[in-house]
């Protein structure tokens, strides 16, 4: 059966067109600094709010119209990957992420639910197969189940916990079975409400717990996985342990799993921690350790997760640079963890918001190129810290000074000369450079 039987393939039709199942900017065969843009941009669907969302928010029900819902809940999931299939063909994505709840319906306890994932993974291989399309990422919703209201891993209830864990085996499983080269850890009630009822050390002991029986695991059954930490400050809890990249990092260092995980980096969680995603990439990659990413936005005015579809140039440029930079995501990819409005209710909203996401992508990667190739940052940086090749800068950057030495220097330092940044022309020749 068809779902989106008024919509053909999207194509490229270049900027002029006034085509709105189009692309304008994405092109997946021009190339870009020697690569076409689809190996530089290796875009996913995210499962769970293009085939999930209903449109209700806290003040009012459900606004979009979807087809494939009927009232038997496995009907109702095949029809959904059928629906994801043709979707992700009709757009020309070839990645998609979900949670395990987001495919498959609970039913009435844990082993009917990895009985009725079993049976839609299947299903989703099949697909798979036969189309070409690959799993980015998948995961285990460990926050949605009301047994999870004080948390997953860090539960002070030791059966959830193993219920946690039980979640994080099957995915596992399944990541085998579909051939996912990553699997994501996003802390959902990792995290506290109330400070005086918790311990935070014993909670984040329990959770490196639990990533090193995943490690393990995927050691045992011989899948090569990278798991990925998304980090998120706030929202459900009050507080989240992953709450950047830099703590995230820490606690990697910490109980040594650096070497199995990278993190999964999200612009609205950016947001959210009070920085901009382009910081966020920056720690991750200085660390070695940028996965993959969410590619959304967030709203300033609002200042809450609102997952909406990238439309912001001049961020997805910062991003791309970011990106390439980092020789690429590898593995990784960029998953519109996105959903349209309440108000973008019809069914054929949810390609006009992927199309507006992938060609706001394209353009920030043409941007970004241009603005790699022209030098101009690199020059600018290079410049700022010019200093450091003197030779007192020499010797500190080789580990050859020490206070006393420094010391004498300073005291031989008549004026110090700064240097203005004129930063306001910086920002306008990065607007020409964009724009
Ligand atoms: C929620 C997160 C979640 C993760 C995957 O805020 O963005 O959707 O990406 O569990
Ligand atoms: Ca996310
Ligand atoms: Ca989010």
């Amino acid at each position: 059966m068809e779902f989106f039987n008024n919509i053909e393939k999207i194509k490229y039709e270049g900027p002029k067109t006034d085509n709105i199942f189009a692309f304008h900017h994405y092109n997946p065969e021009e190339v870009v600094l020697g690569k076409p843009m689809k190996e530089h941009l290796k875009f996913a669907v995210a499962y769970w709010h293009t085939f999930n969302q209903d449109g209700s928010d806290p003040f009012g029900k459900a606004t979009n119209i979807r087809n494939w819902n009927t009232k038997d809940l496995m009907e109702t999931a095949k029809n959904k990957v059928d629906a994801a299939f043709e979707f992700f063909e009709k757009l020309g994505v070839e990645y998609f992420c979900f949670h395990d709840m987001d495919v498959a319906p609970f039913g009435n306890n844990l082993e009917e639910f990895f009985n009725n994932l079993d049976a839609i993974t299947d299903y989703m291989k099949e697909k798979m197969d036969k189309t070409g399309i690959k799993l980015l990422w998948n995961t285990a919703d460990r926050h949605s189940n009301p047994i999870y209201v004080n948390g997953a891993a860090s539960s002070p209830n030791v059966d959830v916990y193993a219920i946690s864990a039980a979640q994080v085996k099957k995915g596992i499983d399944i990541s085998k079975k579909l051939g996912g080269k990553n699997f994501v850890f996003w802390g959902g009630r990792e995290g506290y409400e109330c400070f005086l009822n918790t311990d935070i050390k014993f909670e984040e002991e329990n959770i490196a717990r639990l990533y090193k029986m995943a490690v393990a695991y995927t050691k045992k059954i011989n899948h090569k996985l990278t798991f990925l930490i998304e980090p998120k400050p706030k929202e459900p809890m009050a507080h989240q342990y992953d709450f950047d990249a830099a703590t995230t990092l820490a606690f990697l260092q910490r109980y040594d799993l650096m070497e199995d995980f990278k993190l999964n980096i999200e612009a609205n969680h950016a947001m959210l921690a009070g920085h901009t995603f382009e910081h966020e990439l920056n720690i991750a990659r200085n660390y070695n350790a940028l996965g993959s990413i969410d590619a959304n936005q967030g709203d300033s005015l609002l200042g809450w997760d609102t997952d909406e579809f990238p439309t912001n140039i001049y961020d997805t440029t910062l991003v791309m640079i970011e990106i390439l930079k980092n020789g690429g995501l590898h593995d990784g990819g960029i998953n519109f963890d996105a959903k349209v409005r309440r108000s973008s209710f019809e069914q054929e909203d949810l390609f006009l918001a992927h199309i507006a996401g992938m060609d706001t992508y394209a353009r920030g990667l043409k941007a970004a190129a241009r603005i790699i190739e022209s030098g101009y940052l690199d020059n600018l940086k290079k410049d700022r810290y010019s200093s450091y090749e003197n030779e007192v800068g020499k010797k500190l950057l080789n580990g050859e000074t020490n206070l006393e030495d420094l010391t004498e220097y300073a005291l031989s330092v008549k004026e110090v000369k700064n240097k203005s940044s004129h930063i306001e022309y910086v920002k306008s020749k990065l607007n020409d450079l964009i724009y």
